[in-house]
């Protein structure tokens, strides 16, 4: 390798020269001893790709260590999340306080800011949760959309910058790369930067094995500017860069690398990729590499060239303060930066309760939801929906929203195709990179098809909303394979996940406010296809939602049961009421819309909604989690009315009467236990 010299201008701008070498040598160095140490790690990556991210750091991003949330910062996403250590030793080399010496030391440690994969949230820098391949490239396309839309709210002032992310074999192996790939080149998302580390190594061995896609002409059939470099050359990287940077489409620069560059044996080799070196290797790689220095020690002067690179950005930083300070648009720049919710939020939700208490309406709760999301447009322009393909099902497009074009990035509703996968990463990556709520509608039995990142939403507490219709059976004629059974279950067991399922306008109306107030968790809205009759007749304010459960209909009389249900099963259950009303038994409904809110109230409120007679609950979907309310379920235990496998093909109501999802078996379920 040639020792090149790389350039890099100072904060007063003056030129200064830094070793290429010695630089992206301290990269490999602080990763094979971090692993070392560690004893479990990724070497390799982080090896080979130390020319170009020292090249892109030192030369490119824009980004300031003091302030690592600065709004208009380069993005920086390593979808390559084993790679770790590549960006824990940028952000130490760079001097982000947070990142000292004694963390990269105390890789994959508990309680560490170097845990095995980067984790959003937990490090200052890391931009999103990297790890399950491929998400990072769906992030990323995510973040550079959401930089076009919030320059076409705010202007070249407040918002412009690049998004950068490095992806591996891996990353372009996974199919939500496709969807990502794809959606980014039909929105000629011109900011977006992919290096694409090609050392065609994977885990089991040489990418031969696997996969012969030639990957530059697969970008540019989805409408992206590719090319091909040697990812060891600082000089081919910079031009490379330099080019994408003013392409009208995304960039992808395949970089050929060789994984675990400087290991003597292993370099080039699978073996390098996930797994300590080892003490030999590590010493003919300090030799390979002529790096002299002891473990962890980076010599005062290539730290410091390091450190000027982390102060490249104070004066970009100092500029855009003064512009932000004199924008006309910064008080709403700032209040959608820091996630609040306008002032008007409360009173339009208001609104939207208050007509729904007037009309009662007989209407599908996505019919519900489409109302609340034109009710809110005006109100909360932050607001960005958008379908995968299902806009006319999930009815997720507001009448006022407009389309986001190629080019034209100022409407507010996403066309994502059918992409759910990538959907929701797209989403992950809007959230985010701030400035916007994001939701996104598909079938509820395709949140499978969309669930790692659902998974992530969760993991990085982010507020994007699932507008997730056709929410059981009663989606009907399409039969099994769209009818969700096993969904709310698995839904329900994410951690960190609010999973709505509203039964009527009113209580969709008060799961979106609830939704939409939860800045730091996802919401899933389970939402009928089918129309669901009015139940709440109370007065708008109070939020019932809030509360995860309550009763909706108290029992006539002595309360010898209570029938639990979500959505549209109340109905079922309100009706099942009446029925053992006529025969003298006093039975409560208890509508429980929100399990993860129930669950954190006191447990005094929750024997009192669940009530301490016979327990039956109703809904159309698999008994797994029941447990929790019902006790062991049985004919000596609590009784559950719902699915046992999967639906069938018929119009809705006699889906319901095929299954015995009835008012009738519920009563009788109920008197079987009295
Ligand atoms: C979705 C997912 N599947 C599998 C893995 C396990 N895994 C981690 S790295 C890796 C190989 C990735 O190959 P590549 O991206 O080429 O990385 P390199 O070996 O070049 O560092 C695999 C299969 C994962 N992290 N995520
Ligand atoms: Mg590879």
């Amino acid at each position: 390798m040639e020792t090149a010299t790389a350039r890099t201008t100072t904060n007063d701008g003056a030129a200064i020269a830094i070793n290429h070498k010695d630089m992206a040598n301290a990269i490999r160095a602080l990763a094979m001893d971090a692993v070392e140490k560690a004893n479990s790690g990724h070497p390799g990556m982080p090896m080979g790709m130390a020319d170009v991210a020292t090249v892109l750091f030192s030369q490119f991003l824009k980004f300031d260590p003091q302030h690592p949330e600065w709004p208009d910062r380069d993005r920086f996403v390593l979808s390559a999340g084993h790679g770790s250590m590549l960006i824990y030793a940028l952000l130490y080399l760079t001097g982000y306080p947070q990142m000292t010496i004694d963390e990269i030391q105390r890789f994959r440690q508990i309680d560490s800011k170097t845990p095995g994969h980067p984790e959003h949230g937990h490090t200052l820098g890391v931009e999103t949760t990297t790890g399950p391949l491929g998400q990072g490239v769906g992030n990323a396309v995510g973040m550079a959309l959401a930089e076009r839309m919030l320059n076409a709210r705010h202007g070249d002032a407040l918002v412009d910058h690049y998004t950068y992310c490095i992806a591996g074999d891996g990353c372009l192996m996974e199919g939500i790369s496709q969807e990502a790939i794809s959606l980014a080149g039909h929105l000629k998302l011109s900011k977006l930067i992919l290096l694409f580390d090609d050392n065609h190594i994977s885990i089991d061995g040489s990418t031969d094995l696997t996969v012969s896609d030639d990957q530059v002409a697969r970008f540019q059939a989805s409408g992206w500017n590719a090319t091909r470099i040697d990812g060891h050359d600082p000089e081919a990287i910079a031009k490379a860069i330099a080019a994408a940077k003013k392409s009208d489409r995304p960039s992808m620069i395949a970089c050929r690398t060789t994984i675990g560059f400087g290991a003597p044996k292993k370099a080039g080799t699978a073996s390098a990729h996930g797994s300590p070196l080892g003490k030999e290797e590590i010493a003919g790689a300090r030799e390979q590499l002529g790096w002299k220095y002891p473990p962890f020690e980076v010599p005062l002067d290539i730290l410091g060239a390091w450190r000027k690179v982390g102060a490249r950005g104070q004066g970009a930083f100092a500029d855009w303060t003064q512009r932000h300070g004199a924008a006309a648009s910064r008080a709403e720049f700032d209040r959608t930066q820091k996630g609040e919710l306008p002032e008007g939020f409360a009173a339009a939700i208001n609104d939207i309760k208050n007509a729904f208490a007037k009309e009662a309406p007989k209407l599908a709760t996505r019919q519900s939801s489409q109302r609340v999301i034109d009710g809110l447009n005006a109100v909360l322009p932050e607001l960005i929906g958008g379908s995968a393909d299902l806009t006319g099902s999930n009815l997720t497009k507001a009448k006022a929203a407009n389309p986001v074009k190629p080019g034209d990035y100022s409407g507010g509703y996403i066309y994502y195709g059918v992409r759910e996968h990538g959907m929701a990463a797209a989403m992950n990556g809007i959230a985010l990179h701030g400035g916007f709520i994001p939701f996104g509608g598909t079938f509820l039995c395709f949140t499978d098809y969309a669930r790692p990142s659902i998974r992530l939403s969760a993991l990085m507490n982010q507020r994007v909303v699932y507008v997730m219709t056709h929410d059981s059976i009663g989606q009907g004629e399409d039969g099994p394979t769209h009818q969700p059974v096993e969904h709310l279950a698995a839904l329900r067991a994410i951690p960190n996940m609010l999973v709505f399922r509203p039964c009527d306008s009113m209580e969709t109306a008060e799961c979106w406010a609830l939704a939409l107030s939860a800045r730091n968790q996802p919401s899933i809205l389970s939402l009928t296809r089918q129309a669901v009759p009015h139940l709440r007749a109370d007065a708008a304010v109070a939020n019932h939602c809030a509360r995860g459960g309550y009763i909706i209909r108290p029992a006539e009389g002595e309360r010898k049961a209570t029938i639990l249900a979500t959505g549209s099963e109340v109905s079922i259950a309100v009706e099942a009421q009446a029925l053992l009303a006529q025969e003298g038994i006093g039975a409560a409904v208890a509508s429980l819309p929100c399990w993860e809110l129930f669950d954190q109230q006191s447990e005094a409120y929750r024997n009192e909604v669940l009530g301490s007679g016979v327990r039956v609950a109703v809904e159309a979907m698999v008994s797994f989690g029941w447990e929790r309310y019902l006790g062991p379920i049985g004919p000596k235990g609590g009784g559950f009315v719902g699915m046992t496998g999967f639906g069938a093909s018929a119009p809705g109501p006699d889906v319901y009467k095929h299954f015995n999802i009835t008012p009738a078996a519920v009563a009788e379920a109920v008197k079987a236990r009295l």
